[in-house]
């Protein structure tokens, strides 16, 4: 099969790791890099081989459209719209990293601009590819827990996430967007859509602009009620930076993912006893992720493989434009519902 041809908007934290995510599969061949600091996508094109270098994406596009099958945003979301619908008017398929836009509004035109357009687009939306999360998709699948009725979905810690992302600081909206965006799109991935919403959020750190703390509630149409906290100031007995614990109680059972990746299932056993059973769904290793990260930046991979095998026309993307912009609306029905002290129905 011919391999698809792509390019890089963006050489910032996260291309370190979606770089040599890609080049892990075959069937994609890295053309050419856009940042707006030209000299750090000169480092990125040394390392990996990377032909062709801008700091001006028009000037990429122009040049490369006719060969290129598709971009890959990887730019702070003040761009996303931008750059989307650029590419998008050259007829080129979109993978844009989460969070999509910055309002429910932007989300809405780049999903259009690209249909309009007649472009693929998706989003780079990985958590949900994390393995622990897929054990406890498949496990939730087999029934063995029967219908779940309660969810709890926790995302709370410590660590100094401004060190490496420093721009994360500057955001009016911070932790709903950072990390609402994976988590409201967890609960969407395990338990369906969402019929209601109340959120509240708090400020904790005084050195950043928005809220570091968000708490969420929600009905799901399966009737599921699931609650799901998110923090970046909760100095807890063991720091766990980036899992994401769930709790899910079911009529037949309950399954909990918790710290090291460990998935422990309790159910009645064929004597009729509550018995609870442990397996670890630890994620790959690679070579090229950080070990403070190790979790999530393995998930690109497969995150990734889904995309282009979408994209090659083999399988069907999870986390299209048009998937995720339902997680885009949980994020800001959530600041709205915060706003207003409500619980808004969707
Ligand atoms: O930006 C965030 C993400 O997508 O995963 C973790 C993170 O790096 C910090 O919250």
């Amino acid at each position: 099969m011919r391999k698809l041809k792509f390019a890089i908007l963006g050489t910032g934290f996260w291309a370190k790791y979606q770089i040599p995510a890609w080049l892990m599969l075959d069937g994609v061949e890295l053309v050419a890099l856009y940042n707006r600091t030209r000299s750090k996508a000169e480092g990125f094109a040394r390392q990996f081989a990377v032909p062709h270098v801008y700091d001006n994406v028009d000037e990429l596009l122009d040049r490369h459209a006719s060969e290129l099958d598709f971009v890959d945003i990887i730019t702070d979301v003040d761009t996303h719209t931008d750059f989307t619908l650029k590419a998008a008017a050259y007829g080129l398929d979109v993978i844009c990293q989460k969070p999509m836009a910055p309002t429910l509004e932007a989300a809405r035109q780049m999903v259009e601009g690209c249909r309009r357009a007649g472009v693929r687009f998706y989003i780079h939306e990985n958590f949900r590819w994390q393995t622990p999360l897929r054990r406890l998709k498949t496990v939730l699948d087999s029934g063995v827990i029967g219908k779940p009725f309660k969810a709890r979905v926790s995302f709370c810690s410590a660590f100094p996430v401004f060190e490496n992302q420093p721009f994360l600081a500057e955001l009016e909206q911070f932790i709903l967007t950072d990390i609402g965006s994976h988590t409201l799109d967890i609960c969407r991935f395990l338990f369906g859509e969402a019929v209601s919403l109340y959120c509240q959020t708090a400020r904790v750190n005084p050195k950043i602009k928005g809220e570091d703390v968000a708490t969420v509630l929600m009905k799901m149409q399966s009737g599921l009620t699931c609650s799901v906290e998110m923090s970046y100031a909760s100095i807890l007995e063991k720091e766990a930076f980036p899992q994401t614990f769930v709790t899910v109680e079911g009529a037949l059972g309950s399954a909990v993912l918790t710290h090291d990746y460990t998935l422990r299932l309790t159910a009645r056993n064929e004597s009729g006893e509550i018995e609870t059973r442990q397996q670890v769904a630890a994620p790959p290793q690679y070579v090229w992720a950080d070990p403070a990260y190790a979790l999530v930046h393995s998930s690109i991979v497969d995150c990734n493989r889904n995309l282009l095998a979408d994209l090659q026309g083999k399988e069907t993307a999870e986390t299209t434009g048009s998937d995720n912009f339902e997680t885009v609306r949980l994020v800001h029905t959530a600041y709205e519902s915060a706003a207003r002290d409500k619980v808004i129905y969707l």
